[in-house]
């Protein structure tokens, strides 16, 4: 669990990213299927795309970045009381997109990196070891959920 300094460093920050939820989630789905491209398999809606210019101009990537970072910022702000948010998540992940938790490490690396990359000053050493600290506890929250389902992860 993290402390309340710690969820205020997380929530301080994800109020910087709301500003530009759509560009940021866009850009982090975009970073993450360039550097993993094995999790571009798991998209039946964007196997097909080749470069990262079809990418950076797809609004249905767009999109999906958004609904991204939105259902992530909801789980934030829950404080780690988000065990009702979290299931459906962790259903459809488990069962229908097969998502394995080694894929959760890979987004999480890059929301740091590239919130990093944006606010600078902002997103100093505390603030970035607590946004680590509560996407591991999303992560393993996700992969009890995981074998709950039955899905190995
Ligand atoms: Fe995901 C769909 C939130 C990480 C793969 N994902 C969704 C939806 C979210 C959502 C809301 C729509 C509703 C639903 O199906 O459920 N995903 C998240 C959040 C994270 C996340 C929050 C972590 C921060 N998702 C992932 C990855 C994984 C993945 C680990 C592969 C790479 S990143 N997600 C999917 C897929 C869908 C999906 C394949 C279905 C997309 C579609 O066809 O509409």
């Amino acid at each position: 669990q993290l402390s309340d300094q710690e969820w205020k460093h997380v929530l301080d920050i994800w109020a910087k990213v709301e500003s530009k939820l759509p560009e940021h989630g866009h850009e982090v789905i975009i970073r993450l299927l360039q550097e993993h491209p094995e999790t571009q398999e798991r998209f039946e809606k964007f196997k097909h795309m080749k470069t990262a210019d079809e990418m950076k101009s797809s609004e249905e990537m767009k999109k999906h970045g958004t609904n991204v970072f939105a259902a992530l910022g909801n789980i934030l702000k829950q404080k780690g009381n988000h065990a009702e948010v979290l299931k459906p998540l962790a259903e459809s992940h488990a069962l229908k997109h097969k998502i394995p938790v080694k894929y959760l490490e890979f987004i999480s690396e890059i929301i740091v990196k590239v919130i990093a990359e944006k606010y600078p000053v902002d997103f100093g050493a505390d603030s970035q070891a607590a946004m680590r600290k509560a996407l591991e506890l999303f992560r393993n929250d996700m992969a009890s959920k995981y074998k709950e389902f039955g899905y190995q992860g």
